[in-house]
């Protein structure tokens, strides 16, 4: 099966985004969402993140603890919060499957149901279309995005956080596993942003060194005016260039908007920065998208 037509290629290259509807199945949707509240619910909060997971980067690693989960988070699955789900004692003032942020960064290799959807023909056939010769999976989140309380995401470049040499050889998935609309969260992007390069790096500080993190350059400052709303419907897909701007509003609707994203990596004369936050290990190499 083709999923990709010439002329979507060609929208993505100038646009720096593709809409994909109808990627995965209600079926298929469900039954991720059914493994995501089964893992909600058996998991156990470690002590120091009973503080809030935040996009703004001081913020969010403020703390040593917070810090060091997040980045050893690479290959384990682990638990980011929203702001304000636990009181001063460490308890969930909210129902805790309305706590969450997200969960990362390996579900797509350690979740058999995400691994087969990362792994998928579909995905292989469209990495195929797009011409990559050995693409890797760098990473994967389920984003949560709840509602009332879902965090907004800044306008940024994936490539910030997943920087290459040369750029251009990173690409998000993002799958909607419910509608996403303005109103609950849905991305927004500069179409066509992705070919100014990037304006800033995350890189790790020195051994040592605490913070763990700091970035090279600034964002840019971003015209409101310029970005699009992308809403989807549930099953449907975003590919997301690792250098279009994009973003997402805080969800003030009475609706959640999950999702699962990953990112794919075009392997094959590329250096991945020894200075990104995340990097494989021995325990998980980027695997193979085509295996
Ligand atoms: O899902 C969202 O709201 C934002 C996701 C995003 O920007 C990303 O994964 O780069």
């Amino acid at each position: 099966m083709e999923v990709l037509t010439e002329q979507d290629v060609q929208k993505y290259r100038e646009e720096g985004y593709l809409v994909l509807e109808c990627f995965l199945s209600p079926e298929e949707c469900d039954a991720l969402r059914e493994r995501m509240s089964e893992i909600v619910e058996r998991m156990d909060v470690p002590a120091h993140c009973r503080t809030q997971f935040s996009t703004d980067h001081d913020e969010q690693l403020k703390s040593q603890g917070n810090a060091d989960y997040f980045i050893t988070s690479g290959d384990k699955i682990r638990y980011f919060f929203e702001k304000g789900v636990f009181d001063d004692k460490g308890e969930f003032i909210v129902p805790r499957e309305r706590s969450l942020n997200k969960i990362g960064h390996a579900l797509h290799a350690y979740e058999p149901l995400f691994k087969s959807i990362t792994h998928s023909s579909k995905v292989q056939n469209l990495a195929q279309k797009l011409e990559l010769i050995n693409p890797v999976i760098l990473q994967s989140m389920y984003i949560f995005k709840q509602p009332g309380i879902g965090g907004e995401v800044t306008p940024h470049q994936d490539a910030t956080f997943l920087y290459t040499e040369p750029l251009g050889r990173v690409m998000g998935m993002w799958i909607a596993l419910e509608d996403a609309t303005v109103d609950n969260g849905c991305l927004w992007f500069t179409p066509g942003s992705h070919k100014n390069g990037i304006s800033r790096r995350m890189v790790r500080t020195p051994k040592g060194m605490f913070p763990l993190t700091d970035f090279i350059g600034r964002e840019q400052a971003h015209d409101n005016k310029l970005f699009v709303p992308a809403p989807v419907k549930k099953g449907g897909a975003i590919l997301i260039h690792g250098e279009v701007v994009h973003r997402s509003a805080e969800n003030t609707s009475d609706r959640s908007r999950h999702v699962y994203t990953f990112h794919i990596m075009e392997s094959e004369n590329t250096v991945w920065s020894p200075e990104n936050w995340l990097q494989p290990t021995e325990e998980l190499p980027f695997p193979s998208l085509y295996s």
